[in-house]
């Protein structure tokens, strides 16, 4: 049975950087999640026969939401759901459904790195038929349509067992229920030289993979250690938990703490490596070396050629704006296209599609290739060990090796989260006034070569971002990028990238926040964060 329900719309369901993100007791008011599904199905029109791929990184709230995106994609008429075991799909794993089933699209469920529970984080996206992000136009008429929204649909119908591997149906729908890893395992055996790695393992390289209790313990767990013979306990936190086990899944120096420090100590293991909520970002640190996202990026893209699936070479090199100049570098040497696109995987889906980038890469812990349309940590990982293992190197030696060839291009990224939305706002805008009277001024004792705010002009279809981040560029090639986060759920968070290109031989070992110092104190003397925000420090240092 189909019931048509009035509803009322919500004015606030405009998606961020990457979908809909809201505590859990904003989605929980009546009708939230409903209004904000049946847009999404409103906007792509007729679903009539259509293919939907339905999962999630399995955090509180998902299993509902699950079930009532099932009961609506019904209602709507699609011809076929695909939905993971127990609502479980990571964002890179629902990217490749959506791809190899022919869907016309995804609902991924996931607030990505931020903590989940009854009061914390939940968030709904939408990806389309490439498996990617939805884009601008599409988030935006969705947006649209949420604020007219006075009807939604849905089948009331005995619902389908999530945990139960099978195929039901439910009037004109097939509902599969999948096993969420068995695909993207395939794709990645097709990439990756699984036979030199699992020889790496069985000499005794050791490996510490924390799942952070989130969506990718059991990808992990089924290629590391089964396919690939990583040893028992190879993965840690390997059980998704709705609550994360209280932590934030969020792989950086923070949130992962133990494991680098683990990393850094006395008798450290080979390679540690981390993923986050919905299994997209990665950390990587070698043995004695934390490897910055930026680096982590350059360096793949220079030695990708070593996995069987890159060995043809790459078409180009996509980045976003804020994230380090290093993969420039290693774009020039092998005379291919690099590309700079504002913050949020969405933009490179159509450099992607049009063949003109294969690896894209964010300082925010993202990386990827063409073969999804979502950044993929686990991916990011496997290359990694499949270049340790053709290169016979340590990460530590590889990355070395890196800067010397190529320089180092010295970054970090400084948040200061929770602010009040108002000051951030004012931040920047006092900013974006005063940006023509910059270039020329000394700032810190630098001088400004060039300042603006970033806006992207789309090669492929032609499509305008504007306001994408502040840049302000010194003479000699250092940089300040100020710009606000899309992901947060409460008040505001400023980020500020610090990058500083270093190519002396004896300057590639400084420490990175001391290297920066100059460009920190820039950052404080042109924003005026302490007087505009009232805090004193960043809240995390990456
Ligand atoms: C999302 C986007 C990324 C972006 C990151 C941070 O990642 O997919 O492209 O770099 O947020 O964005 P912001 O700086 O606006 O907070 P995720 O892993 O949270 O989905």
């Amino acid at each position: 049975m189909i019931e048509t329900v009035a509803t009322t719309a919500y004015d606030d369901q405009k998606p961020g950087t990457s979908g809909l993100r809201k505590k859990v007791p904003v989605f929980r008011q009546p009708n939230y999640v409903e209004n904000f599904i049946q847009s999404i199905f409103d906007t792509i029109g007729d679903c009539a026969g259509k293919t939907l791929v339905i999962g999630g990184d399995g955090r509180y709230y998902n299993r509902e939401v699950v079930d009532i995106a099932i009961r609506m994609a019904v209602a709507a008429g699609f011809g076929r759901l695909i939905v993971g075991a127990g609502g479980i799909l990571s964002t890179p794993a629902a990217s490749n459904i959506i791809r190899r089933h022919g869907a016309i699209g995804g609902i991924v469920l996931s607030a990505s790195h931020n903590p989940g529970g009854p009061t914390e984080d939940f968030g709904i996206k939408f990806n389309t038929a490439n498996g990617g992000p939805a884009p601008e136009k599409v988030t935006e008429a969705i947006f649209a349509r949420t604020q007219t929204i006075e009807r939604y649909m849905i089948s009331r119908q005995a619902g389908v067992d999530v945990d139960q591997i099978g195929s039901t149906r439910l009037d004109q729908t097939q509902v599969e229920i999948i096993d969420p890893v068995a695909d993207y395992a395939a794709l990645m055996e097709t990439l990756f030289d699984f036979g030199r790695i699992a020889e790496l393992f069985g000499s005794g390289f050791r490996m510490a993979f924390d799942a952070m209790h989130a969506v990718t313990g059991p990808y992990a767990k089924e290629i590391l250690e089964k396919r690939l013979g990583a040893p028992a306990g190879t993965v840690r936190n390997f059980k998704p938990l709705p609550d994360f086990g209280g932590h934030h899944p969020d792989p950086n120096l923070v949130h992962a703490r133990a494991l680098y420090e683990e990393m850094m100590g006395e008798g450290a293991p080979d390679f540690g490596a981390a993923s986050d909520g919905d299994g997209d970002r990665n950390l990587i640190i070698g043995r004695g070396i934390f490897v910055t996202p930026s680096d982590s990026l350059a360096v793949l893209a220079a030695n990708a050629h070593l996995a069987p699936g890159y060995s043809g070479g790459l078409k180009g090199i996509a980045r976003s704006m804020p994230t380090s100049a290093a993969a420039d570098r290693v774009a020039d040497k092998l005379g291919i296209g690099i590309y700079e696109t504002p913050t949020g995987w969405k933009f490179f889906g159509n450099l992607l599609d049009a063949g003109m980038a294969t690896i894209c890469g964010e300082e925010s812990a993202g990386t990827g290739s063409d073969h999804v349309r979502e950044k993929d940590g686990l991916w990011a990982v496997l290359l990694w060990l499949n270049i340790l293992a053709a290169r016979g190197q340590s990460a530590r030696e590889i990355v070395e090796a890196h800067w010397r060839e190529y320089g180092r291009n010295y970054y970090s990224r400084h948040d200061y989260e929770g602010l009040d939305a108002e000051a951030a706002n004012g931040l920047m805008e006092a900013l974006r006034a005063e940006l023509g009277s910059l270039p020329g001024r000394a700032i810190a004792g630098l001088e400004v070569a060039a300042a603006d705010d970033f806006a992207y002009h789309d090669p492929v279809d032609g499509s305008v971002a504007r306001n994408q981040g502040i840049r302000i560029l010194f003479e000699g090639g250092s940089r300040i990028v100020l710009r606000l986060s899309g992901t947060g759920t409460s008040g505001a968070t400023l980020r500020v990238y610090l990058e500083r290109y270093e190519a002396a031989p004896d300057r590639l070992a400084l420490d990175t926040q001391a290297a920066l110092a100059d460009l920190i104190a820039a950052a404080e003397a042109v924003a005026g964060i302490r007087a505009r925000t009232g805090r004193d420090a960043p809240t995390v240092i990456t």
